[in-house]
This record gives C-alpha cells, structure tokens and sequence, in this order.
C-alpha cells in the first residue's frame, strides 16, 4: 500500500469543526487504501507558548479524539511525535541543507510571528517546516493531505527530498501534497471571512468536537448571517450563512443545493436548529467515545507506546540510511 502521513497540533484541549471536516474525516477514509500514519504533533506544539503539564494533557486528548473519530490504532499507525526520537534527529540533518531564504520565505511564520510578536517568535517557530519535513520525509511518505495553508510546507520538503536525493544518493520518497477542496475550509462561525482554528482569540464561534451539546447548540444558534433572510451559497456576498451550509452538507452527506431547498421559504432559525441537529448528531458520538477513552489513561498510553514502536522501526532505518550517507561516522 502506499503511504500516508498527517498530524496535528495538540493545542487545545479540543478539536475544532474545521480540524474534523477538513482533516479527521479524510483520513478516516484514506486509511484503508493507505498504509498510514497519523501523528500528534508535540513538538511543533512547543513552538507556541504552552504550559508543561496542559501539553501533556492536550496530547492525550487529541490522540483520544482521533480514534473516537474513527482512526483505527490497529490499522493505522497513530503515535505521538516525541515518542520517536527520529524526528528531532532528522531535523538537524535536513536545517543543513534548507537556504536561510528558503525557510525566509514561508508564509505561515510571516503570518505567525506578526501575530506571536517578537519575544514569542523563536527559531523553532522558524525551524517549524523543517520539522515537519522530517516528519514527512522519515515515513517514505507517497501522499500527505493538508489543507491549501500548509501547501507551501509539503512543496519545501519535496524540494529538500530532491536536494538531499541528488546530492548524497537517494534517501527519501519525494511525496505529493493532497490538497483538500476550498469547499471543505471552515470558518468562524463569529467571523465568517477567517477560518475556524483551534488558537482564535474568542471561542464564541468555533465548533469544538468536545463541546457539550447545549453549547454547540447555542454557538449555532448565535452564528452571523445577514439580514436578507434567504438559505442560499453566496461565499462572497453571504459568508455566514455559505459557512453553515458547507457545515450541514459536510456532516449531513446531503448536498448544498437539496439542504437550499428544504430550507426555501423558510427563516435562519429553522435552518440553524436543522444544523445543531446535525452537528450533534455527528459530534455526540464523538465526544461520548473520546470521552470514554480519556476515562482510561494507562490503556490510551499503552496504545500509543505500540503505535510510536511501530513507527520508530521505519523512521529508525531511513535515519540510519542518511546518517551513513552524510556521512557521519557508523557507532561500533
Ligand atoms: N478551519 C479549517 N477548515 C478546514 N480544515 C482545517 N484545518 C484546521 N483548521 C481548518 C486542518 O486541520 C488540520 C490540523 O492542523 P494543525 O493542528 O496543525 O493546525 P492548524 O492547521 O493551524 O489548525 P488550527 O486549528 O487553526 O490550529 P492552531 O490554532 O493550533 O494553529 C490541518 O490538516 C488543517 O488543514
């Protein structure tokens, strides 16, 4: 089978709806097809300031929410990225071949260190691409699905996978980046033109998977829409109400234009309690199941130290294998 490799942050204690629509939901149907590996990124989370032991907990609770969305531990290599000491190793190899400019120019940390300010934007905040091309890269990796923001990453580490393949032998699969659709982009329920994240300053418009129901129901009930009164997609001209309708068809499986017409005629209302049903319906589950496992901590570690065994071995060989072509000298 060919691979597969994708992460997120553990930066919340919580999934948002745009991590779930936009990524969780993808790899549950993309791991049949593929060998895959689905990581809990720690270390890129320690790029922004975080508190020891809520890391920890963030950790434990992201990887409880992959599974209870669907990611099968025993089908798909679930681990957490500390566990394999490869990554960070990688890392070094690979910032010795990566252009100061190159990594100059990445978007994300322009945008990132504006936002973080000067005393919180670090070199790992800079390093940030590179780690994850060496998550990328140790797997053998043939396909990784982010969204369209994390495009310019995955083109760095094809770039540094060629470099590194041509100047000292061929180490690395050169992977693709499987780009989710704009349509499955979601945004601030509050602030329909950014997209939902799990670091947006007020929560009032982002979907946690964890919330209680009562909560996403108010959320929904209180999402902005505008005044024309009409359910239709207009992403330019009615982004709130596009938002929540890429929501319904995206939980619901139904199609925009068929929720359009069940809703014509009648107020946002109708239609917003129609959405919280959904989501409830889709999330509850979720949430019961992931709440279920974090009843059980020993059980949920032991499940991951499996998983980080099991990636260890194939990051350890493509680790070994570079090692001996840079050519640092083999431990007697
Ligand atoms: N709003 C979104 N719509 C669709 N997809 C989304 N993703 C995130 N937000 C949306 C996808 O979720 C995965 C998680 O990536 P991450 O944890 O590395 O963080 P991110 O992309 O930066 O998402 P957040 O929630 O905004 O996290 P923070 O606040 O920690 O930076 C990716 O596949 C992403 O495309």
């Amino acid at each position: 089978k060919p691979r597969l490799y994708s992460g997120m942050q553990p930066s919340a204690d919580s999934l948002q709806a745009g991590n779930y629509i936009g990524a969780l939901v993808q790899w549950r149907d993309l791991q049949q097809a593929y060998d895959a590996f689905f990581s809990v990124v720690d270390l890129h989370a320690l790029t922004q300031p975080s508190i020891p032991d809520e890391l920890r907990a963030k950790t434990r609770r992201t990887a409880a929410q992959y599974i209870a969305a669907g990611i099968e531990p025993s089908q798909s290599t679930l681990y957490v990225q500390s566990h394999v000491a490869a990554h960070a190793e990688l890392t070094w190899i690979l910032s010795t071949i990566t252009g100061f400019g190159e990594a100059n120019r990445m978007t994300q940390f322009k945008d990132k260190s504006q936002r973080y300010g000067n005393e919180n934007t670090t070199v790992g905040l800079f390093t940030y691409p590179v780690l994850m091309a060496a998550d990328i890269l140790l797997y053998q990796t043939d396909i990784v699905p982010v969204g369209e923001d994390q495009k310019q990453h995955v083109e760095l580490t094809r770039d540094l996978a060629e470099r590194f393949n041509s100047r000292y032998g061929t180490a690395f699969t050169v992977p693709r980046a499987v780009i989710q659709k704009e349509t499955a982009r979601i945004y601030d329920l509050q602030n329909p033109t950014s997209k939902m994240s799990k670091s947006a300053e007020s929560d009032a418009g982002v979907l946690w998977l964890l919330d209680d129901p009562a909560i996403t129901k108010k959320k929904i009930m209180r999402a902005v829409t505008d005044s024309e009164g009409a359910v239709r997609f207009d992403r330019e001209n009615k982004p709130g109400v596009s938002n929540l309708l890429v929501i319904y068809a995206a939980l619901s499986g139904r199609q925009v234009p068929a929720i359009e017409d069940e809703y014509a005629g009648r107020g946002y209302g109708d239609f917003k309690k129609g959405l919280a049903d959904v989501v409830i319906g889709e999330f509850g589950p979720v949430r019961e199941r992931a709440l279920a496992l974090l009843d059980d901590p020993a059980e949920l570690d032991r499940m991951l130290a499996a998983n980080a065994a099991r990636a260890s071995e194939v990051a350890e060989r493509t680790l070994a294998d570079v090692y001996d072509k840079v050519g640092l000298l083999r431990r007697a």
